[in-house]
């Protein structure tokens, strides 16, 4: 169950994102609309949203997933592995809007980086990707952080995705979308596995809050896939121009 989410409203800078994408430059107007309809649909949820606003200096800093881990006991401020993005977790808003719903707050340190998009939650287990941004060290500390708080974690080896939630989500209830180079990890055999096909990959990037899961618009199969698991109720976003810069539902958010 989440109670809170938080977000970060895009700049005009969005069009200046990292992106290995291929498919232009986000249109930002359209952007700050597809923002707002992802904010209505998480408060659809049920759940209260903050609201940040947005941060020039900063293109990503709208993937504020990437700035901290939120869990049942503590929240965990990240040190993103981009070059470009390091200094976002430095921003003036974030410790005090995580200090209104945490008394404990972690942080990574150098050499430690970890971007939390590679890190899915299952409980009160943490699977951590070893991406290009999350380097062994930066996965080491999160899991002794986190067994502080009587919390686990383990790493995910990981070869093609950018980030672990780029392939890999879990949506409660023992049910686990997989796409790519996850669909063949043994660990994830446990999981009521839904295989994701090639031609919807990005849609494996779902997000789980309370009954509801949110989906990318434009992607039936997965769509359909969720519904006739007859145990939530689905909502679609269209993040079109978050997709030309890599990012997708889950990266636009913190839930806790
Ligand atoms: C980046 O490359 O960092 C951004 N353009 C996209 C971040 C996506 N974040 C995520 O998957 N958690």
């Amino acid at each position: 169950m989440f109670s809170n989410v938080i977000v970060r409203v895009p700049g005009k800078s969005l069009t200046e994102g990292i992106s290995g994408a291929d498919e232009g430059k986000p249109n930002y107007t359209k952007a700050i609309v597809q923002h707002e309809n992802y904010i209505n649909a998480l408060t659809k949820t049920g759940v209260g949203v903050n609201v940040l606003p947005p941060m020039e200096d900063f293109p990503d800093s709208c993937f504020i997933e990437d700035n901290a881990l939120c869990t049942s006991k503590c929240a965990i401020i990240s040190r993103p592995g981009a070059q470009t993005r390091r200094e976002e977790v430095q921003a003036k808003d974030l410790r005090p809007t995580l200090s209104k719903f945490y008394d404990n707050i972690e942080e990574i340190t150098a050499p430690g980086t970890i971007e939390p998009g590679d890190i899915m939650m299952v409980g009160d287990h943490f699977y951590i990707g070893l991406s290009a941004r999350t380097n062994a060290e930066g996965a080491h500390q999160m899991i002794s952080i986190l067994e502080k708080y009587g919390l686990s974690g383990e790493t995910v080896e990981m070869k093609e995705m950018l980030h672990l939630k780029t392939g890999v989500n879990y949506l409660e209830h023992n049910n686990l979308l997989v796409a790519g180079e996850f669909k063949n990890d043994p660990r994830f055999d446990k999981f009521n596995k839904i295989e994701i096909p090639e031609d919807e990959a990005y849609a494996a990037n779902c997000i789980w809050i309370n009954d509801y899961v949110i989906v990318p618009a434009g992607y039936p199969k997965v769509k359909k896939a969720i519904e006739e698991l007859g145990q939530y109720k689905v909502l679609e976003v269209d993040t079109s121009e978050y997709r030309k810069v890599d990012g997708g539902l889950s990266c636009l958010s913190l839930r806790f």
